[in-house]
């Protein structure tokens, strides 16, 4: 397990005042936070595309980085080469889960029997690794956005053979992801949008995208597939209007068509905030529907409005994130570190401290959300703030016993016009600081 990355140790936890670059500052997997185990509050997964396949070529320029791992790219020893290294990386940082798209796992062949060979050789092999080191699969998908038989969609694609095509990765992709024992599975829009209606028919893509996701149920569980689907909302990117816009877009979609017993959502950092919102609102309104499933964790940058997905570092953000993770009582899912390096971060020392990073960084979001939680101060504002419904006219609103009516003669005999209470929001920010900065 010293194989692909010789020079770096299994990293451990240090403690804050440590300058070990390879060290835990804040992340300590036995601490116990609210009665539970850090490492469980905070199921970590490697992304195997951008952590083993992404290289750094972005718009402008190639590779910076080298992933070959010793093989050449493209064949299944270099496939072979990724699962090792894979393993000793998250061995080393202590990552006890991975998720996968399944080309990121083989090189796709120009037959689709091909492929699907490959990748029951290669789960094979990954299924010994897991069992050896008892690393387990978060979720995986099937890639339906990057081969050009996708251009105009997969599930919202005009061609019915593609739609066959896209229907044969899912098919295939949720027999390796419940071979690897994976806890959900994941559709993440891809192509499923457009960019102009003069060439197209948002009604027909939608109920499409739902039969496939349908039909896709069905198989899973008839395979024994337990876990949960997710839809994992974007705004745009790659298309201009992305069909699952947000959580609330996509709850309203899965309701629609009656996905929503098999379905919850996968919230991205960086989506949420490519869809105008903060990460918090985007976790709150799946919580608040019981669909908070897992969470892809990384962040954007707000002076670009792309998917730069970077590793978190934001605790500011990470510390709210938690508060609602913590409310909602914990993800079924885990926190999947969907981020990469920087162009120019580009050696294997990179790909090490870019995790510790994202680790640390939520680390002491947990430790800072618990610390809110039992400060007690912003939720006992929040139920102050309401107060008014728990007795008298409010109470009765709430009962759903009162008529417009009666509220109306309510109103017009206090005649007076009424006072709300302040919202106090500079007080309840600078409570979180001196939680933050205690
Ligand atoms: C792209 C998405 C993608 C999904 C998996 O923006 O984040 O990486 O997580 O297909
Ligand atoms: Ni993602
Ligand atoms: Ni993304």
């Amino acid at each position: 397990m010293n194989t692909y990355f010789p020079n770096i140790p299994s990293v451990k936890y240090e403690g804050k005042d440590s300058k070990n670059p390879f060290a835990f500052k804040f992340y300590d997997p036995e601490r116990v936070i609210l009665g539970k185990k850090m490492k469980e509050h905070l199921p970590f997964a490697m992304a195997w595309w951008h952590n083993l396949c992404a290289a750094g070529t972005d718009m402008f320029g190639r590779d910076t980085a080298d992933k070959s791992f010793g093989a050449t790219p493209g064949t299944m020893e270099h496939a072979k080469a990724k699962v090792d290294a894979g393993f000793e990386f998250m061995q080393k940082l202590g990552i006890e889960y991975f998720c996968f798209h399944d080309v990121d796992l083989v090189p796709e062949a120009d037959d689709i029997n091909e492929t699907n060979r490959r990748l029951d050789e290669i789960s094979d092999y990954i299924l010994v690794k897991m069992k050896e080191t008892n690393i387990k699969c978060l979720w995986g998908t099937a890639n339906m956005f990057s081969n050009p038989r996708f251009m105009n969609g997969a599930g919202s694609t005009n061609s019915a053979d593609v739609f066959c095509f896209a229907a044969a990765q899912i098919k295939k992709a949720l027999d390796v992801s419940v071979k690897l024992g994976a806890k959900g599975y994941v559709f993440w829009g891809g192509r499923e949008g457009y960019e102009t209606l003069l060439n197209t028919d948002v009604k027909f893509e939608q109920e499409n995208i739902a039969r496939l996701m349908k039909m896709a149920v069905a198989y899973g569980r008839k395979i024994g597939f337990e876990g949960d689907f997710y839809i994992e909302p974007k705004p745009k990117e790659p298309m201009k209007h992305q069909y699952d816009f947000d959580a609330a877009t996509a709850i309203g979609f899965l309701r629609q068509y009656g996905l929503d017993k098999d379905f919850k959502l996968n919230i991205e950092a960086n989506h949420a905030t490519l869809a105008g919102h903060t990460f918090e609102h985007e976790l709150r309104i799946s919580a608040i529907n019981g669909m908070l499933g897992s969470i892809d964790a990384n962040q954007g940058d707000y002076l670009l409005g792309w998917d730069t997905d970077e590793f978190p570092s934001d605790v500011y953000s990470a510390t709210m994130c938690m508060y609602e993770v913590l409310k909602a009582g914990g993800l079924t899912g885990g926190f999947n570190f969907d981020a990469k390096t920087r162009r120019p971060s580009n050696t294997h020392e990179d790909m090490f401290l870019s995790f510790i990073l994202g680790m640390d960084t939520f680390a002491l979001g947990l430790i800072k959300a618990a610390e809110l939680i039992s400060d007690g101060r912003i939720d006992e504002f929040v139920k102050n703030k309401y107060s008014s419904f728990e007795s008298d006219i409010g109470k009765k609103i709430l009962s759903g016993d009162a008529t417009l009516d009666e509220l109306s003669a309510y109103a017009e005999k206090s005649a007076s016009c009424p006072k709300p209470e302040s919202g106090k929001q500079e007080y309840l920010l600078s409570v979180v600081n001196s939680v933050l900065f205690n």
